[in-house]
């Protein structure tokens, strides 16, 4: 997000790759096909150092029992991790993109727990495993889009939304889920400044949150998150600019009105409570056409933005009926 007097992050100059690295890493995504994501996994066809090497050295720590989705694949080649894992928006944890991958290093995600509140027949305190050991774990490959224009592919590890949140049983009144970040300024020493109103919170309208793309994450590449995507729970919804993944949840709320998200609150004029990825409505300060990958070299052009970034078939049916240049 870009608010005033922010030092300016450029995308471009994190991302210089030297022409010779950038060559050979072209000629192993024409060689390679569509790319395994899992890690361990060697990649048919193509040498498997030049592999490894271009998809960055994962970190972290090894989720077991994880079953790749049959569905959500994409026949594009993952972003390189150390890409994901230290280009970061993450306000807890600074403005600045390079920011979360430093000072959320030895933020504690064990252990950790969830308040579940509001119009539910089974609210409470849960525990990550009592959330999240009853699911099989489930890598999806989804294409993401920030809405400042930058993009990247991952295979993120999680388990469905609706499938989670449907263990609290909503009821009829629960029209809208909220979901808030942690609120702690001694672990998260962002939070010691005014920069956006604290918890971060994001919503959802009912029928988004129990729709099977929404998907409530725990690793990626075959690993647990690190701090700085949102461990230890993190929202994905790959149909909606960035903004609405909202990081390390601590707060579950069935509401009956929409939620006020945290971005509607600092700059109402220019985000909106959908949020859906669209090519077509321009941001105030910025066309939303085009989108830059990470990593992707200097020389290569940006690619066009898709109409709720590639998944409109799944996902249209929600918005029939709606102007979608009046709910952005
Ligand atoms: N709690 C919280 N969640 C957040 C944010 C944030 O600042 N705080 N930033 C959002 C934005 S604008 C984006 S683009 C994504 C960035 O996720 P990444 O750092 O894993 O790429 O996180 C989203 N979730
Ligand atoms: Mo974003």
């Amino acid at each position: 997000m870009l608010i005033k007097n922010k030092k300016a992050t450029d995308p471009l100059g994190s991302e210089i790759t030297p022409e010779s690295t950038f060559l050979n890493r072209r000629k192993f995504l024409l060689g390679a096909g569509i790319g395994a994501a899992s890690v361990g996994l060697g990649l048919a066809g193509c040498d498997e150092q030049e592999a490894v090497a271009a998809k960055g050295e994962i970190t972290g720590t090894p989720l077991p029992n994880v079953v790749k989705s049959q569905k959500y694949q994409l026949m594009e080649q993952p972003t390189d991790f150390d890409k994901v894992a230290t280009y970061n928006n993450f306000y807890e944890f600074g403005t600045d993109k390079s920011y979360p991958a430093k000072l959320a290093k030895d933020f504690v995600t064990k252990p950790w727990t969830v308040e579940v509140d509001g119009h539910c027949a089974k609210p409470g305190t849960y525990g990550y495993d009592d959330l999240v050991s009853p699911h099989q774990l489930e890598e999806r490959v989804y294409r993401f889009r920030c809405v400042e224009a930058w993009s990247m592919i991952v295979p993120w590890v999680g388990v469905s939304l609706g499938e989670m949140i449907k263990k609290f049983e909503p009821t009829s009144n629960a029209k809208y889920v909220k979901f808030e970040t942690l609120h702690d300024e001694t672990r998260m020493p962002g939070q010691t400044m005014n920069t956006v109103p604290w918890p971060y919170v994001e919503g959802l309208r009912m029928d988004e949150a129990l729709h099977p793309l929404a998907f409530m994450t725990v690793g990626y590449y075959g690993v647990e998150l690190l701090p700085q995507n949102g461990a230890p729970l993190r929202m994905i919804l790959p149909w909606k600019y960035g903004f609405k993944s909202i990081k390390s949840i601590v707060r579950i709320s069935f509401v009956e009105k929409e939620p006020v998200n945290t971005w509607q609150v600092v700059l109402p004029n220019e985000y909106g409570f959908y949020a859906n990825v669209n090519p077509e409505v321009d941001h105030p300060r910025w066309s939303q056409a085009k989108e830059r990958r990470l990593g992707d070299g200097v020389f290569t052009r940006k690619r066009p933005t898709l109409m709720f970034n590639g998944y409109a078939d799944e996902v249209a049916s929600l918005y029939t009926g709606m102007d979608l240049s009046k709910f952005y």
